[in-house]
């Protein structure tokens, strides 16, 4: 059979690697892969407002608690952008926000974990940014451009989250014993989920073989988990931290730390609903959209006015 004149040449601009821009052709999978990212993507900012958001009114002193009202507002942000970037590939904002609403969307599994003390907000900033950002670099040069150069603000944004979160960290592990005891029990609680953040390992991966060849992604799962444990694990030493894996261990052949395995099954679990708090997150994202109703009523009457007006000057 002849291949598809379109599809051939969306394979050959992906082969020049050049961007796929909104009004080109490209396939219905390359549309549906892209949405299911996106939107989780998306939804992963706006539910990762709540684990941070908790400690605002509880921060330690009044400049951090500046710099996290700052950082939670530019996560509101980057969902926007994100949501944006997606609606241009024909899916409403409101119909992916219902998505997540109804529990049908997914959003990543580490904003099911609880902010239990202060040194969880120097984690996730540290780790959980830190985790974002690898996966996102690699994002800012994804064949889809709207998605891409999303990606290239959100990972400047982020970077500075990153060094906001290894300045509590240092700070913490630079005081009290008791501070630096609250530090290590923050890191052993999210070391290991930190680890699930780039999916499941390759083998397992149900969509990362299409991915790869349409350049969404271009480098696996692995890979990515890889450079973020040699990275992280030297700075942890940096900072005195002890990593709670009894078998890490450097491999001199090929210069990387090697880690122990990896439970899964809590991963899935968490994934399936059954987490610390899946059931708070969506609870709170609800309640923010019924306590905005009245703001959508308003911008609606305006509009509706707006145009009413525009109409009789015609
Ligand atoms: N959590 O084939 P796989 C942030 C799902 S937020 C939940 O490897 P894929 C921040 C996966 O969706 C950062 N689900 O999937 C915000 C798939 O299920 P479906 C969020 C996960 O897509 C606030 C199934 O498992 N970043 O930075 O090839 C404050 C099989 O997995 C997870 C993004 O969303 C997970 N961790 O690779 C601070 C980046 N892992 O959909 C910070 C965009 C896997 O087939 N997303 N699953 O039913 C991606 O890069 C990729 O989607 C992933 C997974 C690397 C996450």
């Amino acid at each position: 059979m002849e291949p598809d004149p379109k599809e051939a040449e969306f394979f050959r601009r992906l082969d020049a690697d050049e961007s796929i821009e909104p009004k080109d052709w490209f396939p219905e999978r390359y549309r549906k892969q892209l949405i299911r990212m996106m939107s989780q993507h998306a939804h992963s900012e706006i539910v990762g407002m709540l684990p941070e958001g908790n400690w605002i009114t509880r921060a330690p002193t009044f400049r951090r608690k500046i710099g996290l009202l700052a950082k939670v507002q530019d996560e509101a942000g980057h969902g926007l952008y994100l949501y944006s970037a997606a609606e241009t590939l024909g899916i409403s904002r409101d119909e992916m926000y219902q998505q997540l609403l109804q529990g049908q969307a997914k959003y990543s599994h580490i904003f099911n974990y609880p902010t239990l003390s202060w040194a969880d907000i120097g984690m996730i900033g540290w780790l959980v940014d830190g985790a974002a950002i690898i996966n996102q670099t690699m994002l800012a040069k994804c064949s889809y451009g709207p998605y891409a150069r999303a990606m290239v603000r959100i990972c400047k944004e982020e970077n500075f989250h990153k060094k906001q979160g290894m300045e509590i960290v240092g700070t913490l592990m630079a005081g009290t014993p008791e501070q630096r005891r609250m530090a290590q029990e923050a890191f052993d609680r999210w070391w290991w989920p930190t680890l699930m953040m780039f999916g499941v390992p390759d083998q397992a991966s149900p969509n990362s073989a299409e991915l790869t060849r349409f350049k969404i992604k271009r480098k696996s799962n692995d890979e990515l988990r890889q450079r973020y444990i040699d990275m992280k694990v030297a700075q942890a030493h940096a900072f005195g931290l002890v990593v709670p894996d009894p078998d890490l261990k450097f491999d001199d052949a090929t210069g990387h730390w090697r880690i122990g395995p990896i439970d899964w099954n809590e991963f899935y679990r968490v994934l399936q609903g059954a987490g610390p708090c899946n059931r708070e997150r969506l609870e709170a994202r609800r309640q923010a959209y019924a306590d905005g109703a009245w703001v959508r009523e308003a911008a609606a009457a305006f509009e509706k006015k707006r145009r009413q007006k525009e109409e009789t000057a015609a």
